[in-house]
C-alpha cells in the first residue's frame, strides 16, 4: 500500500471535484492557497503529504497515477489560519506532461528530491527551471531535500540544495517523512512566507 493509497476517498482521486486552475481566495485572517509538489517518482511527495495531513508514514508505497488531492489547515500563532489544497502529482516521467494542469495557478510550488539521489536534485532543478519558465508570477517556491533520516546513505549535501535554492529565490528544508522531521515547518514556513490581503 502507498501512501497516497491509505488516504480516504474522499481526500484523494485524479483532478477530484476540484478544478486545478483555481488559484487561492482569501479574507486577512483565513487564507486558502493552492500548492502543488513536484519531483522526481520515489522521492518520497505523497509520502511527505500523508505525514502532514494524517500523521502517518507508509513504508511500502505505490507510485502516484496523475495526481492525487488532499487538503490541511493549519492555524499560525497570529490566529490566521491557511488552508493548503495540495495536489501532489506523479513523479513518473509518463506523467510529466500533466504537471503544468497542476502548477498553473498554484501560489506555492514545494519541489522535492531525495539526499541520496544525485539524479532527482538534477530533477529537481528541471522542475525549478520549468516552474520559472511557466509558473505564476511570484509563486512561492520550497525546494524539499527528503529522506534525512538515510544520512549514511546521503549523495547530495546540505550546502548544495541549500546554494541552489539560495540563487533560485527559494525557502530550502531538509525533511524526512519517514521520522517526520521538519515536516510541519515545511509548510509553517511557507505560510508564514504568504502574502496576506489587506484586512477589511
Ligand atoms: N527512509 C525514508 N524513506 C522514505 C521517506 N519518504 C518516502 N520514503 C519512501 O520512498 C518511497 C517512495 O515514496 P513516495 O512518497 O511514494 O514517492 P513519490 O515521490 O510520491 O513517488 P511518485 O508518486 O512516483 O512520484 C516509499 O518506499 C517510501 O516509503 C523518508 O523520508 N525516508
Ligand atoms: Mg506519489
Amino acid at each position: 500500500m502507498g501512501c497516497s493509497s491509505s488516504l480516504p476517498d474522499r481526500n484523494s482521486g485524479r483532478l477530484g471535484g476540484l478544478n486545478p486552475e483555481n488559484g487561492s481566495a482569501n479574507d486577512s485572517k483565513n487564507l486558502r492557497v493552492k500548492l502543488v509538489l513536484l519531483g522526481d517518482s520515489g522521492v518520497g511527495k505523497s509520502c511527505i503529504v500523508l505525514r502532514f495531513v494524517r500523521g502517518q508514514f507508509d513504508p511500502t508505497s505505490k507510485v502516484t497515477i496523475g495526481a492525487s488531492f488532499l487538503s490541511q489547515t493549519i492555524a499560525l500563532q497570529d490566529s490566521t489560519t491557511v488552508k493548503f489544497e495540495i495536489w501532489d502529482t506523479a513523479g513518473q516521467e509518463r506523467y510529466a506532461a500533466l504537471a503544468p494542469l497542476y502548477y498553473r495557478g498554484a501560489a506555492v510550488a514545494v519541489v522535492v528530491y531525495d539526499i541520496t539521489s544525485p539524479e532527482s536534485f538534477a530533477k529537481a532543478q528541471y522542475w525549478v527551471k520549468e516552474l520559472q519558465k511557466h509558473g505564476s508570477p511570484g509563486m512561492i517556491m520550497a525546494l524539499v531535500g527528503n529522506k534525512a533520516d538515510l544520512q549514511e546513505k546521503r549523495e547530495v549535501s546540505a550546502q548544495d540544495g541549500m546554494e541552489y535554492a539560495e540563487k533560485n529565490g527559494m525557502f530550502f528544508i531538509e525533511t524526512s517523512a519517514k521520522t517526520a522531521d521538519n515536516i510541519n515547518q515545511l509548510f509553517e514556513e511557507i505560510a508564514k512566507r504568504l502574502p496576506r490581503p489587506p484586512a477589511s
